[in-house]
């Protein structure tokens, strides 16, 4: 199965090692079919070549873009030699087959490595070098291909013996399909890093998505760091790499994982737009794993707001959430959302969605946290927080987006659009009036307030509250009667903790939000019954009618929007 090198077509951009290659193909009477500058290269070593133009009958055209591009070149490469009918179109149109063809592209990845210019990097995208590959790959059962000038050695050899076999055509094909595929990712990675603004960040975000793959290659180099490593495509790989391999990944090792025994490591996607992920840290012991996803949970929630706001996370709950008005300082916002429930404070991750004040520092100080985020800290606040040695104090650059979202199950990933306050029906000019008397200014504030905060509680969520901080939270539980009960029971329990007062029924006269309907009147009750004097949820219960009959009885205001928002 070898066959015989009668004709080879040579076009390399890398001259190193061509001499001897036409040396080796010229005495094995191999006739070099060549394009411009490689031509002139072996014609001045005294070996005979035929030009590419001569034997297309056209001229190298436009700057070169057009040289090898030509049907009496393709045919001659794609013909399969077995087949009778492909021969004979051949000999009707007069081309002579190639049975080697070597070739090396433009050297795209060095051009861009050396800071080459923008055209100049896009001039040394090769059409026809990959054309030329692809086509000789494709063909291996006619065709030798060569694109490695480690390999000209090989083909020299081979042209006196009679050609290649099957299995190293094959071989060779395989060789030369990496090449073109290692090329065109080059390209597609400079282009992406070439794009600016939101669609580089929709492209990159894409990526992540998928491939845990940054815009600059991130992961995905480190996992193809080592293609011989069965694992390499698996997340286990993610774990399994030493720390050098990660950290050029993109990787950080965390000291353990959800908890001690599991290891752990986080991924920074797009160094462009770090998020959480490569969050800038001015002090404290490094983040944990769990530091992390509280930390996402509570930015998000402060983000979910336009005014300022101050989160108090903990296991992806608030117990604490609060606004200021604009002419407050954000101390203001701390203090209430430290007041929603003194007691779980403690051990908390804080996050605002404005520079960290003095004032708030002070207050922030004598409290055991974790970790706390902001986009900017006042420089005597710095000062002040830096005190507390074990508190991480995290930069967050941007301001979180939507996008996609990935969650992982067995066997596969979940992939979502981010749920954002966006939807029809969160503003409220937009709510139905469905029982009651329209609510006054400060009531409706405060019934805007909770229904931007509820969504950052886990489901079944219930959320009391009162001048613009959340009195009392009901998460987490497996049905929506029993969140209304925890809702008023800490509302009017955690007062306590408040520091010289006496446990103050904070239920009555709070306003409420359920992040999806209630589907029976009771929740509800729960709700009136404990005195609260709004109420706003999506509605869409088969029983909203008793939901609302049981608020018009009592006199609740109750608003509907028409969009949930679980988070489960
Ligand atoms: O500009 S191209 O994309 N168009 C072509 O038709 C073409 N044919 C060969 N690039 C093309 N080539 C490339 O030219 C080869 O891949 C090789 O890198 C280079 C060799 O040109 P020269 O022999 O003039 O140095």
């Amino acid at each position: 199965d070898r066959r015989p090198i009668r004709r080879a077509l040579v076009s390399v951009f890398d001259k190193t090692g061509l001499t001897d290659l036409a040396r080796a193909l010229s005495e094995a009477d191999v006739e070099i079919v060549s394009t411009g500058s490689t031509a002139s290269t072996i014609r001045e070593a005294g070996f005979a070549v035929t030009d590419v133009a001569e034997v297309t009958g056209s001229p190298e055209m436009l700057d070169g873009r057009v040289k090898t591009l030509h049907p009496r070149i393709h045919g001659g490469i794609l013909a399969d030699l077995r087949l009778e009918d492909h021969r004979s179109q051949l000999e009707d149109q007069q081309i002579q087959p190639f049975d080697l063809v070597v070739v090396n592209l433009y050297p795209f990845e060095e051009t861009v490595a050396a800071g080459g210019a923008f055209d100049e990097i896009i001039e040394k995208i090769d059409i026809g070098g990959p054309s030329m590959v692809r086509g000789a790959a494709k063909n291996f059962a006619s065709v030798a291909v060569v694109v490695d000038p480690e390999d000209y050695a090989r083909a020299g050899r081979a042209a006196t013996r009679g050609g290649f076999t099957l299995d190293e055509r094959q071989e060779l094909a395989t060789i030369a399909f990496g090449r073109t595929s290692e090329y065109d990712t080059a390209i597609s990675d400079w282009m992406l890093g070439q794009l600016d603004g939101p669609d580089a960040d929709d492209a990159a975000s894409a990526l992540g998505a998928g491939t845990l793959r940054g815009a600059d290659g991130g992961v995905s180099d480190a996992v193809d760091a080592d293609p011989a490593d069965d694992d390499a495509d698996s997340p286990a790989y993610l774990l399994e790499m030493d720390d050098e391999e990660a950290a050029e990944a993109g990787l950080r090792t965390l000291r353990y994982g959800e908890n001690p025994h599991q290891r752990a490591r986080v991924a920074v996607i797009d160094d462009e737009n770090p998020g959480l992920a490569g969050a800038e840290q001015l002090g404290g012991k490094a983040m944990s794993f769990n530091n992390y996803v509280d930390a996402d949970a509570a930015t998000r929630a402060a983000y979910d707001h336009d005014q300022p706001c101050v989160v108090v996370m903990k296991h992806n709950n608030p117990c604490g959430i609060a606004v200021a008005t604009e002419d407050e300082d954000l101390a203001a916002a701390h203090a209430r959302a430290h007041g929603t429930d003194p007691l779980s404070a403690y051990g908390g991750v804080i996050a605002t969605n404005r520079p960290v004040t003095l004032a708030m520092a002070k207050q922030v100080k004598p409290v055991f946290t974790e970790v706390i985020l902001a986009p900017a800290y006042e420089d005597d606040a710095l000062e002040l927080l830096r005190t507390k040695k074990n508190l991480r104090i995290l930069r967050i650059a941007d301001r979180p987006r939507g996008g996609v979202e990935i969650r992982q199950i067995w066997g596969g990933s979940l992939i979502q659009e981010s749920d954002a306050y966006q939807a029809e029906g969160d503003e409220a000019a937009a709510w139905t009036l469905a029982a009651g008397e329209a609510a006054d200014e400060k009531t409706l504030a405060d019934l805007v307030f909770a229904w931007r905060s509820v969504r950052a509680v886990k489901s079944n969520a219930i959320l009391l509250a009162k001048d613009l901080a959340a009195v009392g939270i009901g998460m987490g539980q497996v049905n929506r009667l029993d969140s209304c009960r925890l809702a008023v029971q800490r509302a009017n329990t955690l007062g306590e903790h408040l520091e010289g007062e006496q446990a103050p029924e904070r239920a009555h006269g709070a306003v409420a939000a359920s992040d999806a309907f209630f589907p029976f009147a009771d929740g509800a009750q729960i709700l009136i019954d404990a005195g609260v004097s709004a109420i706003v949820q999506p509605g869409g219960s088969i029983r909203d009618e008793e939901v609302i009959e049981a608020c018009r009885a009592a006199g609740v205001t109750l608003y509907l929007t028409g969009t949930r928002h679980f988070a489960h």
